[in-house]
């Protein structure tokens, strides 16, 4: 240790470690600065720093968006600020192959890769869920039912100039359907792993909001950034309500069309939902990675959580891109979906064939005859 000649300090000077190990402890000082900061500004936005009792009873019940003018937004009214951005991005080619960025998700069988993807991310891939051969039995049954409903001008046509076809409620269409929804290995070679895997995301007994066909044809396809659970008012509890999966019967890719997602977009570390009032969600999509098409071939099933933004793709080859897309929520919510009438109206012939797992999935479980509990003890007696 030496004495420095020029300078006024007596003493020996302090060790100075190599210049290799002052950059990289510098970096991981500002790694750790920036987390903190990061933790501090949601803590912040989650718990507004002036609530306190007279302000929250001056403001009433803001529990549900639109029904006052301090009324909790959903993210619904969050997004549309993103009309738009969709077309914008997929015009100046800036969606990006999700292949081409190391760390996202990639097809994958294990268990605990799929899980931990899915929590940094918001979606996961599993490889080869349904096999060739299952793919093409239900690529086959979605073609002949699409057809039929255009021949009867029943046909759900989803993008302008009939680019694109909705098959709505494929639980009544075909038992290839069924099985794939509830997880057999018959339809979906891989069937056990998505259900274990969305038991873990909603717990036991999750039910089917939809399950319906998509084929995407030349030029069709293309949304508008969204999330799944778009109508629940803010915030959002730490996990997600419920679960959109995508069998995917097609190669996804930018020219096929493939699902747009922004990874990540969905939580922060530690939990705390992105869409807050008054958030920056641009920061989001313009941020890394920024918005990109989930590339993976046919047989993959995508599993997204319902806060992730996303949007369908459009389809710039020639040709059509099939999907069946499942939306699954936790069993107390009413497992019904806007695009889904399938629960409405079974008729009595396919009830026959639902099993008991499908029929609580679609909360149409039988209705007992025989009075149970004190209801029993009341027979016989009328009460007005
Ligand atoms: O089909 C896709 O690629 C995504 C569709 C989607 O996000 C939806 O229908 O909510
Ligand atoms: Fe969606």
């Amino acid at each position: 240790m030496e004495n420095d000649k020029n300078s006024s300090t007596s003493g020996p000077l302090p060790a100075v470690v190599n210049r290799d190990e002052t950059v990289a402890g510098l970096r991981n000082e500002i790694v750790q600065v920036r987390e903190e900061l990061e933790r501090l500004r949601v803590q912040q936005a989650a718990v507004p720093s002036n609530a306190s009792w007279e302000t929250e009873m001056e403001q009433g019940i803001v529990y549900t968006d639109g029904h006052s003018p301090t009324s909790s937004m959903s993210a619904g009214r969050l997004l549309k600020q993103f009309s738009g951005l969709s077309k914008e991005r997929m015009k100046s080619g800036q969606i990006r192959d999700s292949r081409e960025i190391d760390y996202l998700p990639i097809p994958s069988v294990d268990e605990a890769q799929l899980e931990a993807d899915f929590i940094r991310w918001g979606y996961c891939l599993v490889k080869d869920a349904m096999s060739p051969e299952q793919v093409r039995a239900q690529v086959e049954r979605l073609v002949d039912q699409a057809a039929a409903e255009r021949l009867r001008n029943a046909g759900i046509m989803t993008s302008a100039n009939d680019k694109a076809q909705l098959v709505n409620n494929l639980v009544l269409k075909g038992s290839v359907f069924r099985d794939a929804v509830e997880f057999k290995e018959s339809a979906a070679q891989r069937g056990p792993t998505v259900d274990r895997l969305l038991t873990k995301i909603m717990g036991e007994g999750f039910g089917l909001g939809c399950a319906h066909g998509s084929m995407v044809h030349e030029g069709g396809g293309l949304q508008e950034l969204h999330i799944d659970q778009g109508g629940m008012p803010l915030p959002y509890p730490p996990f997600p309500f419920g679960s959109l999966i995508i069998w995917c019967y097609s190669d996804f890719d930018l020219a096929n069309g493939a699902t747009y997602v922004v990874p990540g977009s969905h939580r922060h570390a530690n939990g705390t939902t992105s869409f807050q009032n008054g958030a920056d969600l641009f920061q989001l999509v313009n941020g890394e990675p920024g918005l990109v098409a989930v590339c993976a071939p046919a047989g993959t099933c995508i599993l997204t959580d319902t806060r992730i933004l996303h949007c369908g793709g459009r389809r710039l080859a020639p040709g059509t891109r099939f999907a069946m897309r499942c939306h699954y929520n936790r069993h107390f919510i009413r497992p019904l979906h806007e695009q889904s009438t399938a629960n409405l109206h079974v008729p009595n012939d396919v009830y026959q064939k639902l099993s008991d797992r499908l029929k609580q999935m679609m909360g149409i479980t039988d209705n007992n005859q025989t009075p149970v509990g004190e209801l029993s003890v009341n027979e016989g007696s009328d009460s007005n």
